[in-house]
C-alpha cells in the first residue's frame, strides 16, 4: 500500500488531488486542519493498492496483452465452460416425460423464468422421486428467506452494499422509514460511507432530518472508530456503502475501512434481477464476504423473468431479505417472504399487487 499526505487551501481541492494523483480507488486514512505558515488547510492522508494497476501510465500494447493472459478470471471462464457442457450431457436426463403433468408444467415455469440448468435438474431429480410431490415443497429447500426490520435480526448494525445504481441508498431509506413507521421511538442513524458521491450523502442527510433520525458519515479510520464506539446507544444503524469498482472486492473494502472484525454489522447485498448469469457470477465472486449476510432485490419492477432470485439464492446460500418494486420511497419495498417470491415465479405478481 502506498501512502501519501496532501495539502490543500480546502477539502475539494484536496480530493482532486488526491484523485488526480492516486486514482479513483485511493483511501482516505486521515482527514484533519493545520496551520500552514500563519493559514490553515487542510491535511489529508491517503493510500492506493500497490497492486492495483497504475492509472496514470498508458499502458503499452503488449501490457495489456500481458494482462490478459494473466487475468485471474481466465480460470473461472474455463469452470463456466465446463459447467456448460456439463449441463448439456445432463440435459437429456431430464426427460419431463417422468413428472407428472402438474410437475411437468411448474418445471416448465421455471424454465420461462430463466431458472439456471443446474437448479432446474435439482428440481427435476427431487420431483421424479415422487410424482405426487409439490414442486413448492421442493423450491422452499432451495431458498430461505430472513425479512429485514422487526425481530428477525439480532444484528442491528446493517449495511447495503451492491453495484452502481442497484438502489442501495433508496432501499436503506425504505427500510428507515418502514421502521420509524412500524416503532416511532426507534432511535435510527442513517450513515453515509459513500463520501466521494455527494448526491447520496445529502439524501440521506435529508431524509435523517426530515424523520427525526441521526445522520453520520465516514470517510476516514476515525470517523469509523467513532462510530462503533457510539453505534449502542441506536436501536438501528443503516449504513449506505458506495459501489465497488470492477476492479475491487468488497471484503478487501470492509478490511481497509476497520469494518470486518464487527460483530454487530450484516451487509445486505442489493441486486437488480435482470443480468445475465455471467454477471451474477462476477458480482457474487467481488461482493463475497463472510459479513454479507442477505440479499435484497430491487427494482423487480424493471425485470420481465424472475429466475435470477432462485438462481442467486441456491448458489450462495444467502437468505433473501426485502424486496423492492418501485422507484419511490414509499410502498415500494417490503420485508421478504417465501410466498412472494413464488408467486413471482410462477405468477409474475409483484408484492404489494394484487393481480
Ligand atoms: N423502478 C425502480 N427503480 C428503483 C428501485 N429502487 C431504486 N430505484 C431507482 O434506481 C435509481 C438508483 O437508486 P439508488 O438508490 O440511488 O442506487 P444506489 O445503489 O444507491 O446508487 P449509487 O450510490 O450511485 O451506486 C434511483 O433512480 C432509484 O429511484 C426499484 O425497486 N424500482
Ligand atoms: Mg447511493
Amino acid at each position: 500500500m502506498r501512502m501519501k499526505t496532501f495539502r490543500a487551501p480546502t477539502q475539494t481541492v484536496a480530493y482532486e488531488m488526491i484523485k488526480a494523483e492516486l486514482g479513483e480507488d485511493a483511501v482516505i486514512l486521515s482527514n484533519k486542519s493545520v496551520s500552514e505558515n500563519g493559514s490553515k488547510c487542510c491535511e489529508i492522508v491517503a493510500a492506493i493498492d500497490e497492486s492495483a494497476p497504475d492509472i496514470t501510465a498508458a499502458p503499452t500494447r503488449d501490457d495489456v496483452l500481458d494482462e490478459a493472459l494473466q487475468a485471474s478470471n481466465g480460470w473461472q471462464q474455463e469452470w463456466g465452460q465446463i459447467k456448460g457442457q456439463i449441463m448439456a450431457l445432463l440435459r437429456p436426463q431430464m426427460n419431463l416425460e417422468q413428472l407428472s403433468p402438474r410437475q411437468r408444467l411448474a418445471m416448465e415455469y421455471l424454465e420461462r423464468e430463466e431458472v439456471g440448468g443446474e437448479v432446474l435438474f435439482n428440481v427435476f431429480c427431487s420431483l421424479r422421486e415422487d410424482g405426487k410431490r409439490s414442486i413448492l415443497s421442493v423450491l422452499d429447500t432451495m431458498a430461505t428467506t430472513k425479512p429485514l426490520g422487526g425481530k428477525h435480526w439480532q444484528r442491528k448494525v446493517h449495511a447495503f452494499a451492491g453495484p452502481h445504481g442497484s438502489g442501495k441508498t433508496s432501499s436503506l431509506i425504505r427500510v428507515a422509514l418502514q421502521e420509524k413507521e412500524n416503532n416511532p421511538t426507534a432511535n435510527i442513524c442513517l450513515v453515509s460511507a459513500d463520501g466521494s458521491q455527494g448526491k447520496g450523502r445529502l439524501i440521506l442527510k435529508h431524509y435523517a432530518e426530515l424523520s427525526g433520525m441521526a445522520h453520520r458519515e465516514f470517510i476516514t479510520h476515525e470517523d469509523v472508530a467513532a462510530l462503533r464506539r457510539e453505534a449502542g446507544r441506536f436501536d438501528m444503524v443503516l449504513i449506505d456503502l458506495p459501489g465497488i469498482s470492477a476492479q475491487s472486492h468488497l471484503n478487501e473494502w470492509l478490511d481497509v475501512h476497520g469494518l470486518l472484525d464487527w460483530q454487530e454489522l450484516a451487509v445486505h447485498l442489493v441486486l437488480n434481477p435482470y443480468f445475465c448469469s455471467r454477471q451474477f457470477e462476477i458480482f457474487m465472486e467481488r461482493y463475497k464476504s463472510p459479513k454479507v449476510a442477505s440479499v435484497i432485490w430491487t427494482k423487480l419492477d424493471e425485470a420481465c423473468t424472475f429466475g435470477a432470485i432462485l438462481n442467486t439464492a441456491c448458489a450462495s446460500g444467502l437468505p433473501i431479505s426485502a424486496l423492492s418494486y418501485g422507484s419511490g420511497l414509499k410502498n415500494s419495498i417490503t420485508p421478504a417472504e417465501k410466498e412472494m417470491i413464488w408467486r413471482m415465479l410462477f405468477m409474475r405478481q409483484l408484492p404489494g399487487s394484487d393481480n
